[in-house]
């Protein structure tokens, strides 16, 4: 039970309307935190993911396409437009919001995409914790930020699992500007004295995943498949091996760097690995379907220009420090993962 004599902590967040962000909202808000998020202009209305939240106070996210109205300052949910390429907008906001807690998690976040896109990866995702980070120290508010760091950064990893003090060696354009803004967060707390995390967090999934995420577009192909409404899904390397972790676990680790005495780095994992065929089978199985293969087409543009064969984090100094351990484990993402895809076609679930 949370003590609600405390005084409301703020928290800012970048990339609120992404995976993480929203599920971070959900945790922040159940703390009773006022939550500020950043969104950028786009020309389609983009708060599904928050659209859960508004319908608790009876209205929808579309009833705010322009600036929040009054039950949006009366809740304990504030949006923002921003943009983390626009450091002003930036600094202004950090300024108005005097945030408790920063948490980074805006980004171009999609590797292959990165390959297509390099200089603006670079700017949002590298660039863009530069610009927030500078807004801090212009600012002199006193406050605690979040860098979301990625299992992407260790590449084609020298140690088998990767751990905090495994050495990067990038494999993408994403990759590297997550490198860049790693040691950004950590040169500025070390030069400024700030309060600043790296969450190295590996894959997290969901079914809030955006639907050109591996495991989400499996999960969306195969429950289409079960529906009658497709008769392939069109993949690239099988063979790939992640650790995936299920997102709503990750949040609540992120939160708690956040309350240490301390900012440090944390790798955030479940120490499993499984490649994209295995994943391809298992949510095949739980929906009944045999010889899996015969539904895949390979298609070349899914191939990357380098690939990360293998990744698998170790994430002890997470227990020994945070007390965080997943839950969720393979099988178990699987099956809520599917279930869901199942579920938005109307199609009934009932399992053992
Ligand atoms: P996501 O679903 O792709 O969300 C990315 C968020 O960034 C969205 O809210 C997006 O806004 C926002 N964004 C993109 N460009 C922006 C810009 N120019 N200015 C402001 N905001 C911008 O990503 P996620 O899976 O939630 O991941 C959250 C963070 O963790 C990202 O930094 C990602 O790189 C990192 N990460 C993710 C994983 C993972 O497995 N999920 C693992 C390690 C690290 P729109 O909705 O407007 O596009
Ligand atoms: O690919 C292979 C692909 O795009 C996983 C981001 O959240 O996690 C994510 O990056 C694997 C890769 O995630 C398809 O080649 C095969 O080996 O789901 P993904 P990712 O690249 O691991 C890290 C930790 C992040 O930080 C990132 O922000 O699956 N794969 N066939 C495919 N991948 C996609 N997307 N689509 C396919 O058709």
């Amino acid at each position: 039970m949370e003590n609600t004599n405390q005084a409301k902590k703020k928290a800012f967040l970048t990339g609120i309307t992404g995976q993480d962000g929203s599920y971070l909202t959900d945790f922040l808000l159940a703390k009773n935190y006022e939550v500020h998020g950043l969104v950028r202009h786009s020309s389609v209305f983009n708060r599904q993911r928050l659209e859960h939240i508004y319908q608790a106070t009876r209205r929808s996210a579309q009833s705010f396409l322009e600036y929040g109205t009054d039950i949006e300052q009366k809740s304990n949910l504030i949006l923002h437009y921003g943009d983390l390429s626009d450091g002003s907008s930036l600094a202004r906001l950090i300024a108005k919001i005097q945030p408790d807690e920063i948490y980074n998690l805006g980004a171009q976040s999609h590797v292959q995409i990165s390959f297509d896109i390099p200089e603006y990866t670079g700017e949002i995702t590298g660039l863009g914790t530069v610009r927030l980070l500078e807004a801090i120290r212009e600012t002199k508010i006193k406050t605690k930020f979040y860098q979301a760091s990625s299992s992407e950064m260790f590449g084609n990893a020298e140690e088998t699992p990767q751990k905090e003090t495994t050495a990067f060696r990038p494999r993408s354009p994403y990759g590297c500007a997550k490198v860049y803004a790693y040691h950004t967060a950590v040169n500025y707390r070390e030069a400024y004295g700030l309060f600043i995390c790296n969450g190295i967090l590996f894959n997290h999934e969901s079914p809030r995943r955006g639907e050109n995420f591996v495991t989400r577009k499996i999960a969306k192909g195969v429950a289409e498949i079960v529906a009658g409404k497709r008769d392939h899904i069109y993949l690239g390397n099988l063979e790939a091996k992640r650790d995936w972790g299920y997102a709503p676990e990750y949040v609540e680790a992120m939160w708690l760097m956040m309350q240490q005495e301390q900012g440090d780095d944390y790798v955030i994992a479940t120490g499993e690995t499984h490649s994209v065929g295995e994943f391809t089978e298992e949510i095949f199985s739980l929906a009944g379907i045999d010889n899996w293969e015969k539904y895949i087409k390979k298609n070349p543009i899914y191939y990357r220009p380098t690939e990360i064969n293998a990744l698998i984090g170790d994430a002890t100094k997470a227990k020994n420090k945070l007390g965080w351990e997943p839950k969720i484990r393979f099988k178990e993402l699987a099956r809520i993962m599917l279930d869901a895809e199942l579920k938005k076609l109307g199609i009934i679930v009932i399992r053992n």
